[in-house]
């Protein structure tokens, strides 16, 4: 039996970040974990890129567009989405997750879904090293185990 999985090595692997400013004091502490995670698991500084978009809702289109150049081994889409008064949490968070997923398929290309959605402030500041860890170490994790299992199929 062949098992294939991938590696947390990040050595010599490719990556680009998009990351989303609206609520930027949440995805600025994103972009600071995913960083440091993948520079601490081998990724040479050098080969991160970092492409800012207005919001969440723009992050499908810009990380489409860089998984197709086919120039990085994985894409991680960083975010924050806090529920407000009005449904335009639930239009943006499922235009974000969806077009991620297809962007993903479509291009072969890894991309990694490292979007806060929270009902409040509290939630997201729990998620970025608080007490419910760090999703933008644990999105940059991921893209490296999938970058190394892309690799293998
Ligand atoms: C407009 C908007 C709102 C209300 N809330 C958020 C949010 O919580 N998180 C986020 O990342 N972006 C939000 N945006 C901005 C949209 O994602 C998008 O940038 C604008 O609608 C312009 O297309």
């Amino acid at each position: 039996m062949n098992q294939l999985e991938g590696t947390l090595d990040g050595t010599g692997k490719k990556i680009a970040i998009v990351v989303a400013r609206f609520n930027d004091f949440v995805t600025s502490k994103l972009l600071d974990g995913a960083t440091q995670a993948l520079i601490k698991n081998g990724v040479d500084e050098k080969d991160i890129d970092v492409a800012w978009v207005p919001g969440s809702f723009e992050l499908p289109f810009v990380a489409s567009r860089l998984a197709a150049s086919k120039k990085r081994d994985a894409i991680i889409c960083l975010g924050a989405l806090i529920r407000g008064d009005t449904p335009h949490f639930d239009y943006i968070s499922e235009a974000a997750s969806l077009g991620i997923e297809q962007a993903s398929r479509e291009t072969g290309i890894p991309i990694i879904f490292g979007v806060l959605t929270c009902e409040n402030m509290e939630q997201a500041m729990d998620r970025v090293g608080g007490k419910v860890g760090h999703k933008g170490e644990e999105a940059a994790c991921a893209a490296i185990e999938m970058a190394h299992l892309n690799k293998q199929i």
